[in-house]
């Protein structure tokens, strides 16, 4: 069985950025063991503060934070880590060439009820910059060096890029090692199946109100064919599901802070999530350009989101012409 260090070499990844992934997978794993401890390890329930996004930090939200951060900053080759939970970027090692920006516990809320969370991270050149401003980490998606997730779930898997496909691995409960399960991973162009959360209908803008209706009316409707829904709430195991079996996400803006262009961040979600999809021959846009070609301006700074199978992404943006 293929390892996460057999393709990192096949697709001729330097030594410092293979050291840099692995640290990402080393506290993953721990990450791992911790939520399998479930409610015997005190780490359920909320760490009763909140982050900058001024929501409430789950206590495994703070300690897988911390877990990833203490990791990164001890690889020589990191030098910044932003973070959902750091208010902040961090400056970590002066000679590193690589910046690492994360969300340590993506879908946070599920994890009181059992239901599948995951770490999402993306790798950006560091260019000399200083890693203690924001502005060095402020490059578009398409700088991404490699991106990828960790899906806490029935299993744990790794799914990643590095610019050249997609690779899904499987960690092994026995060696501890991740291998691989799924090689250059393609989402189908066609779906008949979507993910939004339907309770904010009445406060989305025209287009896509009158898209998810056009879904809803099934054969009979304008899109000619019948739909079905999945909403996780947690959106690295929504594209799990996409890059698996095709499907259209979607986190819109909507009106309930006008100002707030969606819920969705877009250096540590949008931007290694947009990365895989389109490794994955899909595509994702913020529905009007690609979610890679947005220059950031703010580290924590929030992006609509509409990716999936290509061609259901192209019938959701034609809504907004
Ligand atoms: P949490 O990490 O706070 O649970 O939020 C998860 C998330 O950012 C994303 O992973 C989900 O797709 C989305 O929010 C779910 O949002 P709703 O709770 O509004 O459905």
């Amino acid at each position: 069985m293929q390892t996460v260090q057999h393709i990192l070499e096949q697709n001729q990844i330097s030594a410092p950025l293979t050291e840099t992934i692995n640290t990402v997978l080393t506290a993953s794993k721990d990450i791992a063991l911790l939520l399998q401890k479930g409610a015997m390890g005190d780490i359920l329930g909320c760490a009763g503060q909140e982050n900058v996004q001024g929501e409430t930090q789950k206590k495994l939200d703070v300690i897988s934070n911390d877990m990833l951060k203490d990791a990164l900053k001890a690889c020589s080759h990191v030098a910044g880590i932003a973070s959902e939970e750091e208010d902040l970027p961090v400056a970590a090692n002066a000679d590193g060439q690589f910046l690492v920006i994360y969300d340590p516990l993506d879908g946070s809320s599920n994890i009181d009820i059992n239901v599948t969370v995951g770490t999402i991270f993306s790798i950006l050149p560091s260019n000399g910059g200083d890693t203690a401003q924001e502005a060095t980490y402020l490059q578009k998606g398409r700088n991404q060096l490699a991106a990828g997730y960790v899906l806490y779930g029935p299993s744990t898997l790794l799914v990643m890029t590095t610019g050249q496909g997609v690779d899904i691995f499987t960690l092994d409960p026995d060696t501890k090692e991740f291998v691989l399960t799924e090689a250059q991973s393609q989402i189908t162009p066609t779906t008949k199946e979507f993910a939004i959360n339907m309770s904010n209908q009445r406060f989305w803008a025209k287009p896509i109100q009158t898209y998810v209706a056009d879904m809803l009316q099934g054969e009979e409707g304008p899109l000619g064919k019948r739909y079905n829904m999945r909403w996780v709430a947690a959106m690295v195991a929504e594209v799990h599901r996409i890059i698996n079996r095709g499907g259209i996400f979607m986190y819109p803006w909507d009106n309930r802070e006008p100002n707030k262009p969606g819920k969705l961040r877009l250096m540590y979600e949008g931007n290694p999530m947009s990365m895989l999809v389109e490794q994955a021959g899909g595509l994702a846009s913020n529905g009007e350009i690609a979610i890679l070609d947005i220059e950031p301006e703010l580290i924590h700074q929030r992006v609509p989101v509409i990716l999936g199978s290509k061609e259901e992404v192209n019938t959701a943006l034609s809504y907004n012409k």
